[in-house]
């Protein structure tokens, strides 16, 4: 059978995407704001993204016989408030590894696909590919780049992922969503608490929340530490301030509820965890990433910021901890705790 764009759309919403895109297998429109972003250091640690920046010119990178790029959107809000932990894990991350449920989806769509039709070939790819997945999203007409960088779609918000399907047949390619839908607004960038965004759609990732608190493997930088709040994973508040996700409803995967223990967040459990405890309780999750060093250093900090005094016992044992990481973390937190009861 020959495959159209309509089977295709039909296909990717029976594995569970809730919105589907083409966009041609091009050079990224975004390349030289990539290229102009990198060489001002807003990168930061991330090398990958250094390493892999020829390679983000264009999707022939990834499938040298690409034709087109499906462009596909799974949302992952769990739709109701965040639970009042003193402590806060961005909505992404509360359920399984999005890369791991993302990825089993774009493989079943492509074994779907060459169900129907045996000659196509494709590559399913994920957030770690080098691929501009939001500029791409773009092209392919699902939704406009925020001043928050973030992709918006009108009816679903920005809660949701990205993923593409790489394909080497050429399909017409859907409008490119050119019109930016924020007007006069400027809630995200005046509410990023460590000032993030440089301008409008341009985020430094040095200052980032979900940057330090994922991404940097060190010590959090002395000025933006009181700013990461009582983030203990990523961050939400520039997507939590922005109108168009007021409506936004929730998700259909429940692989990305919310897990039964991200509900009560209890700070001291996570400074107690040793290693072998960490790997045990947060594989599978994206939390894996930090490993225990950068977790029970976000939450050190966090309950500082908290003045959360049950946490100071902990942290004044952390501060002999054998990661030199969490023993700087915990020092700093016990010290602005014991200061804030002076
Ligand atoms: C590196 C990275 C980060 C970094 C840097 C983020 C950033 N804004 O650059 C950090 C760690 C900070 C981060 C944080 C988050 N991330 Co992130 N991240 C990525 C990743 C891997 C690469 C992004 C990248 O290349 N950045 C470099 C900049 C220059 O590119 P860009 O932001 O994509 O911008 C492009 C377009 O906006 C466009 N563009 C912008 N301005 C202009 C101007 C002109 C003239 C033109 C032509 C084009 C253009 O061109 C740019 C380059 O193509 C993508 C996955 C991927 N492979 O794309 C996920 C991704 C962007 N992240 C995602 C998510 C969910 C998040 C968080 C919400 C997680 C959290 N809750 O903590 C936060 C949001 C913070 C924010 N406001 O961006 C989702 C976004 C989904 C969506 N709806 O937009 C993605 C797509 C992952 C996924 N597969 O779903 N992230
Ligand atoms: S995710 Fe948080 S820290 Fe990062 S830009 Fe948005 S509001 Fe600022
Ligand atoms: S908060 Fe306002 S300016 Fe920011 S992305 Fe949403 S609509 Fe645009």
């Amino acid at each position: 059978m020959v495959l159209s764009k309509a089977g295709i759309h039909s296909l990717a919403f029976e594995a569970g995407f809730d919105r589907v895109g083409f966009a041609p297998a091009a050079d990224a429109d975004g390349f030289a704001h990539l290229t102009d972003w990198l060489g001002r250091g807003y990168a930061g640690d991330m090398a990958y993204l250094e390493r892999q920046h020829e390679a983000r010119r264009h999707p022939a990178s990834i499938l040298p016989t690409v034709q087109s790029v499906v462009m596909l959107a799974m949302r992952y809000h769990p739709g109701r408030a965040p639970s009042q932990s003193p402590v806060r894990v961005a909505s992404y991350a509360q359920g399984d590894d999005y890369h791991d449920v993302l990825r089993e989806r774009l493989n079943s769509l492509l074994d779907r696909l060459q169900q129907e039709d045996p000659t196509i070939g494709g590559r399913g790819v994920v957030d770690t590919a080098p691929l501009l997945e939001r500029d791409f999203a773009r092209r392919a007409g699902l939704g406009w780049v925020g001043k928050n960088t973030m992709l918006i779609d009108k009816k679903l918000g920005s809660w949701f992922f990205l993923a593409a399907l790489l394909l080497d047949r050429e399909f017409p390619a859907d409008a490119s969503f050119d019109v930016q839908h924020c007007g006069t607004c400027t809630r995200c960038l005046d509410a990023c608490p460590t000032e993030a965004f440089v301008k409008p759609g341009v985020l430094d990732a040095r200052k980032c929340i979900s940057y330090l608190t994922i991404e940097l493997r060190g010590p959090i930088p002395l000025p933006l530490r009181d700013g990461v709040g009582n983030w203990i994973f990523g961050c939400d508040i520039c997507q939590e301030v922005c109108p168009w996700n007021r409506k936004a409803t929730a998700g259909a995967e429940l692989a990305f509820q919310p897990r039964a223990e991200w509900d009560v967040l209890d700070p001291l459990d996570i400074l107690k965890l040793s290693d072998a405890e960490f790997r045990k309780r947060y594989r599978g999750t994206a939390l894996f990433r930090t490993k225990r060093s950068g977790l029970v250093r976000n939450t050190a900090i966090a309950a500082a910021n908290q003045g959360w005094m049950e946490a100071l016992p902990m942290l004044e044992m952390l501060t002999r901890d054998e990661d030199p990481v969490v023993a700087e973390a915990a020092a700093w937190s016990a010290e602005k705790l014991r200061r804030a009861v002076v």
